[in-house]
């Protein structure tokens, strides 16, 4: 062989080798990727919120700021119940409203007389949220904390000494009650109250005023793991609305630049995110389980139902968010038995629907796969392991899974999931089952994300295929289940 024909046949082998060794390697992160903070908190999947203050004693939602203190006086206060019912129901986390809008503390504030200090609670010596932390460690939950940026109640709120007043609070929950995982900022900020018995109206620029930069970096030198819920994240992003519905199309993707709580009109776009965003900021459901925030007997007959709680985990969890759900305690302090009877009940609704993966295990098969190596293999969707996946070779950006169940059964659910340690993929797939004598599609989807969850018309069926149409890059699937 000539020698200029030699070097040319091992430029070409070194060639195809180093293209075999590229489609079996791990394939790329595309676009934005979760922290492991954020990824922690996708898996959580449903976590509480406990709206529980002032306004649980005067029946309102939003208390003016002038209450008085000896007003907020439970009888029977049990953060354990509500730990306890939060636990056996499948939640992971809780968040507390330490301080709602009215400017009420639920812990012995050193800067403030508006707390529960001056409540005849435990005769001034309670701290609701020292109990509830130490619950939530007892039973292993995560807790989290709401302290409302607009506070009725302060005189200096709308002046730069009110920033200074929020950190100190923020210094103290910070410091005292152990791990927060996720700290709530909410959008509504400025209006009538009574700061400091001047009954007024004061506005601010929701944008300017709390400097939120400089203030979230002084938490996070306190706790660096915290995530930051607000409407725009940094860390997680609202939904745009609090019926309990994220977006069927939901990017974990958004790009914030011009986002900021309360900001009028983003609701839509924090729904759906948007597919070249420059963040991860993944979306969170809140809603609650009465019409209200807090409790109210008059609404003791209108508690969310097994089947709409159902409804709202499909709408929630289904479409790749976490839910965060609220249940506030009553007068008493404890959870009202007809929440409690209606949670378990969902829960036994949960487990009744999504008791028997008839996946699990089965056989997958799939037009191709990445390198032809078992590490991407498509049986990985079906093997239980989350971090197993099925991929295609760089270029590919379409591909089938085809899973055999065994024999005909009753499908009512297809839960798929992405591995979105390497980012957000998928744009749009469909779902295909086997009648028997021809292939029939039973959903037409875009975004998959954390975790997608179809309910069809139960049919019965002995295969499925899961139709990847379009994606950013090589779609990568790491499960998926069939109920
Ligand atoms: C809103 C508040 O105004 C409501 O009272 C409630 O706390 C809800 C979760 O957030 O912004």
């Amino acid at each position: 062989m000539p020698g200029n024909h030699r070097t040319f046949l091992v430029v070409f082998l070194v060639f195809l080798s180093a293209v075999a060794s590229a489609q079996t390697t791990l394939p790329k992160a595309v676009g934005p990727v979760p922290d492991e903070n954020q990824m922690a908190w996708h898996q959580m999947e449903m976590n509480a919120f406990i709206h529980f203050s002032i306004n649980t004693f005067t029946d309102k939602e939003w208390g003016y700021g002038d209450e008085a203190p000896e007003l907020f006086n439970p009888s029977e206060l049990d953060t354990e119940q509500w730990v306890r019912v939060l636990k056996e129901t499948g939640f992971k986390g809780v968040i507390l409203t330490v301080k709602h809008h009215d400017g009420f503390s639920l812990w012995p504030t050193k800067y403030s007389d508006h707390s529960i200090a001056n409540s005849p609670y435990k005769n001034g010596n309670g701290d609701i949220v020292k109990e509830l932390s130490e619950a939530c460690k007892k039973y292993g939950l995560k807790f989290g904390i709401y302290l409302s940026p607009w506070d009725r109640n302060h005189p200096d709120y709308g002046k730069p000494e009110y920033i200074s007043y929020y950190r100190n609070q923020l210094e103290e929950l910070f410091t005292n009650y152990g791990d927060v995982f996720e700290m709530w900022f909410d959008g509504a900020n400025g209006g009538d109250g009574y700061y400091g018995g001047t009954n007024e109206t004061r506005t601010i620029d929701k944008q300017t005023y709390y400097h939120w930069p400089a203030t979230l970096d002084h938490v996070r030198n306190m706790q660096s793991d915290v995530l930051f819920f607000s409407d725009a994240g940094p860390g997680i992003r609202w939904s745009g609305n609090e019926n309990g519905i994220g977006g069927r199309t939901n990017w974990n993707t958004i790009t914030p630049d011009t986002l900021y709580a309360g900001k009028a009109g983003i609701g839509k776009l924090l729904n759906t995110g948007s597919p070249e965003g420059t963040e991860w900021i993944p979306a969170e459901v809140n809603t609650s389980i009465r019409p209200g925030w807090f409790y109210h007997e008059n609404e003791d007959s209108l508690v969310k139902t097994p089947k709409e709680l159902l409804d709202i985990y499909l709408t929630s969890v289904g479409r790749g968010s976490t839910l965060l759900l609220n249940i506030p305690p009553d007068q008493r302090g404890i959870f009202h038995e007809n929440d409690v009877k209606n949670l378990r009940k969902w829960r036994d609704l949960l487990d009744q629907e999504f008791g028997k993966n008839l996946a699990l295990h089965a056989e997958v098969t799939a037009g191709s796969h990445r390198g032809n190596v078992n590490t991407f293999s498509p049986g990985n969707v079906t093997d239980g392991n989350p971090e197993t996946y099925w991929t295609t070779d760089n270029g590919i950006t379409t591909g089938t899974l085809e899973i055999d169940v065994g024999k005909s059964q009753s499908i009512k659910y297809i839960l798929i999931q992405e591995y979105i340690q390497l980012g957000q993929r998928v744009k749009e797939f469909n779902v295909e089952i086997w009648n028997g004598s021809e292939w029939r599609t039973v959903a037409e989807e875009t975004t998959i994300g954390y975790k997608r969850i179809l309910k069809i018309d139960p049919v019965q069926a002995d295969k499925m295929r899961v139709n990847i149409t379009d994606s950013k890059a090589t779609p990568v699937i790491s499960n998926v289940e069939i109920y």
